[in-house]
């Protein structure tokens, strides 16, 4: 694939990269009858309610283990950015304290009191800090997991929620072996020595399969993160997975990668949507569509991958590599264009020949696509518009990734 230089949208190698089975099968079920004004409705309230769906994390464990950080780092912020939570000091909250994700207002991370008490009582803990409110709890240990966090898995058990057991700094266990066991040292070995402690101390506590993942707060991208947040995301409700992925830092290639993959699966909403509600078609084009609703879209891409402006900034002063410097690997003419209509416009009439090919192999999957009569070009020019400018920022998002990890810092 490559955006030409005047900045039209993509050759794809087949029409099956594009679009799959599965995504055939829903929009088939979706046009049912091919009402499309009636199905529009519906995938209107089903990609509001991904869209907005609350997520609510909670983080826990005794003082000084790290939970701070670890509320700074999942939203992709460092300790010292305006709305970050403190860290380093002892700041004993007594109360949870609420961290809003600073791209998705839905997102709220929690900071809550620590549980390192002699006189901790689990049951009343989760009272106090109302527990039915978060989806999932993260019980943090820096060292061997004691009674408390084992008395406050099974009261959060009990109360019919999820637990995930992390063990932070894993980096200070591999800095100070690598420097004390010289000849010996393997950092595989280090980590399944700390694995298997922490199994042990859980299982003495009788949790039964405990799941442990040995994460740094400071290198959010080594060690267990990747696969703790494959487990989150199976394990969450289906509404809830998307605006998890979404809201993850871009800190790793495969989470660019499943970033693209959500983003990707409601194109088809999207464009169904964008063609429903506008009947007149644009000046010069076959395309009847309401423009705003992939204005809308690009932007929330270019957000999601970390390419707007102000995230650019953020990564250029954490990594010490100058924006300029970060903008020159990007390929795409598009990516750091302004998104507005006339851009979309622009990208709507380059792709129709790509939009037709869309057409064709929809009516022929899809009869029902052919009673949308005007609509089914618009739909098909739409789809594909979306589908390559999603590729050309997600790829740029890689090479920008790419780019940020030279950085020494
Ligand atoms: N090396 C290393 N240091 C960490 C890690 N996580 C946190 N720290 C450091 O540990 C110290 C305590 O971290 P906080 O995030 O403030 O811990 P906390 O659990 O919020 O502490 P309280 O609010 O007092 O309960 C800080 O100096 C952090 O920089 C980690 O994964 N690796
Ligand atoms: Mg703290």
């Amino acid at each position: 694939m490559a955006g030409d230089k005047d900045g039209s949208v993509m050759e794809m190698d087949s029409i099956y990269d594009i679009i799959d089975d599965e995504e055939v099968q829903e929009i088939n079920s979706a046009l049912g009858d091919g009402d499309l004004c009636k199905a529009a409705e519906k995938l209107k309230e089903s990609l509001h309610e991904i869209e907005n769906a609350p997520l609510n994390i909670a983080i826990t464990g005794e003082s000084g283990t790290g939970k701070s950080t670890f509320v700074n780092a999942i939203r992709g912020m460092d300790d010292e950015e305006e709305g970050s939570a403190k860290t380093g000091v002892v700041e004993t909250t007594m109360e949870p304290t609420p961290y809003t994700h600073p791209n998705y207002p839905n997102v709220t991370v929690w900071d809550l009191p620590g549980i390192g008490s002699p006189n901790f009582v689990a049951a009343n803990y989760l009272q106090s800090v109302e527990f039915s409110r978060y989806d999932f709890f993260v019980i943090m240990s820096s060292e061997r997991f004691k009674q408390n966090d084992v008395d406050l898995a099974k009261a959060i058990q009990a109360m019919d929620k999820k637990f995930y057991f992390v063990r932070s700094k894993v980096d200070s266990d591999l800095h100070a072996s690598e420097k004390r066991r010289k000849k010996t040292y393997s950092e595989e070995g280090v980590l399944s020595e700390i694995r298997e402690n922490c199994i042990i101390s859980l299982r003495d506590g009788e949790i039964i399969n405990p799941r442990v993942f040995l994460i740094s707060c400071l290198e959010l991208d080594k060690y267990d993160f990747y696969e703790m947040h494959n487990i989150l995301e199976k394990e969450l409700p289906e509404h809830k997975r998307h605006i998890f992925l979404i809201s993850l830092p871009n800190i790793s290639l495969p989470i660019l990668e499943k970033k693209r993959q959500a983003l990707k699966k409601d194109i088809w909403k999207l464009a169904t949507l964008s063609c429903a509600v506008a009947t007149v078609p644009l000046p010069g084009l076959s395309v009847a569509c309401d423009v705003g609703i992939l204005v809308n879209a690009m932007i929330m891409y270019q957000k999601a991958f970390g390419l707007d402006k102000k995230s650019l900034e953020k990564l250029a002063n954490k990594t010490g590599i100058d924006v300029s410097e970060l903008k020159s690997v990007i390929k795409s003419p598009l990516v750091l264009r302004q998104i507005n209509k006339e851009l979309a416009i622009t990208l709507l009439s380059r792709g129709a020949v790509g939009g037709l090919m869309i057409v064709e192999y929809l009516l022929s999957t899809i009869p029902v696509v052919g009673t949308l009569s005007a609509g089914a070009i618009s739909f098909g020019t739409t789809y594909w518009m979306l589908v390559g400018f999603l590729k050309e920022i997600a790829e740029d998002a890689v090479r920008v990734l790419k780019k940020a990890l030279e950085s020494p810092v």
